[in-house]
């Protein structure tokens, strides 16, 4: 069977790669189908904007589809950038300018008021209309400036809980972020789902 990485997010397809690896499926990205046109992201939530993106994909190149939602919820800013959270400096912001504007945006925020979390929502569909949806949470807290060059977006701001707020995501490795990331946990429980809906 072939899945589509319904994804143009480098890091994105990375950390999916390393995840999905020993399943017996051959992995395509977009990138496989220049072709396709991607949709617009006119979603409100990251259900939303997963479940357009992975319908659209598979229904396009006729294979499973899998779509990745992601984004980092502030709670200082009212969970701003959320859905947001690619184009939070602009339409075509790079991560460094969105960091930027996120660090600007908390430059009064104390540390025991910067808790945020990475939030992503995976929906895997198949061509025939059947869907599964699965999604993760990783809690931390925004830094004051940005370190290390691992992972991609805004790692290198994200203090993930579990390391005491010592070091950033773009300090992990890929492995150890995969084990307790957003992305890893979604992850994980598509994959307890998996064998039945592919045999279906
Ligand atoms: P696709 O729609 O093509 O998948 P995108 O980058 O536009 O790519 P999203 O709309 O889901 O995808 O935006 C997700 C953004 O949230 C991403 O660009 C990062 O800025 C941020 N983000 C998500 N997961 C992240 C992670 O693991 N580490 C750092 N930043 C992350």
């Amino acid at each position: 069977k072939t899945l589509v990485l319904a994804t143009g997010n480098e890091g994105k397809i990375r950390e999916l790669k390393a995840l999905l690896e020993d399943l017996p499926l051959k992995i395509l990205t977009a990138r496989d189908f220049p072709e396709v046109e991607p949709p617009r992201e006119i979603g409100e939530t990251f259900f939303d904007n997963a479940f357009l993106k992975a319908r659209h994909w598979a229904l396009a190149t006729g294979h499973l589809a899998l779509a990745d939602d992601s984004g980092l919820e502030v709670d200082a800013l009212g969970g701003a950038p959320g859905v947001h959270s690619a184009r939070y400096a602009g339409p075509a912001a790079s991560d460094e300018e969105n960091i930027r504007k996120l660090l600007e945006a908390l430059k009064d925020v104390p540390p025991e008021r910067r808790t945020a979390r990475f939030r992503c929502v995976i929906i895997l569909y198949h061509p025939a209309g059947r869907w599964l949806k699965a999604e993760g949470v990783w809690e931390g807290i925004i830094a004051r400036e940005p370190r290390g060059s691992q992972g991609f977006g805004y790692d290198p701001v994200f203090l993930p809980v579990e390391f005491d707020l010592r070091k950033t995501a773009a300090e992990l490795s890929p492995e150890t972020k995969n084990r307790l990331s957003h992305r890893g946990k979604a992850l994980a429980a598509l994959r307890e789902m998996l064998p039945e809906f592919l045999a279906g």
